[in-house]
């Protein structure tokens, strides 16, 4: 209000992380599972070396590290990605025959781990064997000249899992094995913002009919997340999307994940087209927190990012009821930025078309101001935009 642009941007680049993705004061001791944030994110691809430049370029991440048969890596080919806190891994096969292949046969290119870092992995696996969880690898040590990372995974939905983390003994690049890699792309044009995103503010799950409840039910038992409050239930579902929706957090908020499941309707959900195209439960979009969602916007639509597109109709009225914004109401219009406020403050949030050819996961922006939504009063003009898409493809 009242600031100059660049003022603006001195401004919002000084917000920290803590407030980019709305994280509450929380006491740790307590916790049975304690979780201190995700480490990273892996993608497991086609084609990793062209995915890893998509992300250099229309995303404008670092890749910082790097295995692969080159480094002695003979199965994989891995580039790891960073865009401040944030961190993906990008995973795809060098030789016919492996489990990556495998899984992108079925699912196509997606997200197979939410990597959880968490201070005592011992005892998160003891305690997630006790509460029901499935171990897929026991807690164990990777080391190399550069420390020692303890780790260990269980299984969530569908054939995504946790892998946990605690790097506190290592100083190498990301895991031992991974080399310190050159930045893909070095052309990033000087007008654009050093980084179009700052951090992971929350990892959705499209889990089937009728099984929500057990998966907040697991991470409420598992990880003693709690519920936050928003909740997409029968009245937006069956009218707009046919959808439900509930949302679990680790104790400083830090983690949070929205898990949604299909609800039956006269149309086809969007997660029903997820379920159907993924081949099951999975991740369906992945949230990035930015500081200056306007700069990051135009930076992405210029790398050639695709948005969903939001009806003018929804510009002619969002000033009656959302009131001030750092943005004014043109600037949204002219990027097809929603906003949405709530009793602690407001938000501004966009989201891509799907990243890939299956129409699976995609991913959102988002900009917080005080809100600790989800985007609530966007729900119809969200899914209408998603359902055209979605008749596009004649999915509907
Ligand atoms: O994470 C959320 O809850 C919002 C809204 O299929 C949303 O980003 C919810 C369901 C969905 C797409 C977006
Ligand atoms: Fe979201």
């Amino acid at each position: 209000m009242g600031l100059f642009s660049e003022e603006r941007h001195i401004m919002t680049s000084m917000i920290n992380e803590d407030q980019l993705v709305g994280a509450v004061a929380h006491d740790f001791s307590a916790d049975a599972f304690p979780v201190r944030g995700l480490d990273h994110v892996r993608f497991l691809v086609g084609n990793a070396k062209q995915a890893a430049h998509y992300y250099s370029t229309a995303f404008g991440m670092t890749c910082v590290a790097y295995r692969g048969p080159e480094t002695g890596s003979r199965e994989a080919a891995e580039y790891v990605l960073t865009s401040g806190k944030a961190r993906f891994v990008i995973t795809g096969e060098v030789r016919a025959g492996s489990a990556v292949g495998a899984s992108v046969l079925a699912h196509g290119d997606g997200v197979c781990d939410l990597a959880l870092s968490v201070p005592d992995v011992d005892a998160a696996v003891e305690h997630a064997r006790r509460t029901g969880a499935t171990v897929l690898e026991e807690a164990h040590d990777v080391a190399d000249e550069h420390g020692t990372v303890r780790m260990a995974a269980i299984a969530t939905y569908g054939e995504t899992r946790h892998t946990l983390v605690d790097r506190s003994k290592y100083t190498g690049p990301f895991l031992p094995g991974f080399s310190v890699a050159a930045p893909l792309f070095a052309a990033k044009p000087a007008h654009h913002p050093k980084r179009y995103f700052q951090a992971i503010d929350h990892c959705v799950g499209n889990v089937e009919l009728g099984r929500m409840d057990e998966w907040v039910g697991f991470y409420n038992r598992v990880m003693g997340f709690t519920n936050l409050k928003e909740f997409v239930g029968d009245d937006i579902a069956t009218e707009y999307s046919a959808l439900m929706s509930k949302v679990v957090a680790s104790g400083d908020h830090r983690v949070k994940f929205p898990l949604n499941e299909p609800a039956v309707s006269k149309r086809k959900s969007q997660i029903d087209e997820y379920l159907e195209f993924y081949g099951g439960p999975g991740v369906q979009h992945i949230a990035l927190a930015t500081g200056d969602i306007v700069a990051s916007v135009r930076a992405m639509r210029e790398m050639g990012v695709e948005f969903l597109e939001t009806p003018d109709s929804y510009y002619d009225t969002l000033g009656e009821w959302v009131g001030d914004t750092r943005v004014p109401v043109d600037t949204l219009r002219e990027l097809r930025i929603l906003a949405d406020r709530d009793e602690d403050g407001y938000l501004l949030q966009i989201f891509t078309k799907p990243v890939q050819d299956r129409p699976t996961v995609f991913f959102e922006l988002i900009e917080r101001h005080g809100s600790l939504g989800f985007g609530k009063g966007n729900f119809k003009a969200l899914f209408e935009a998603i359902e055209r898409e979605q008749a596009r493809r004649g999915n509907l």
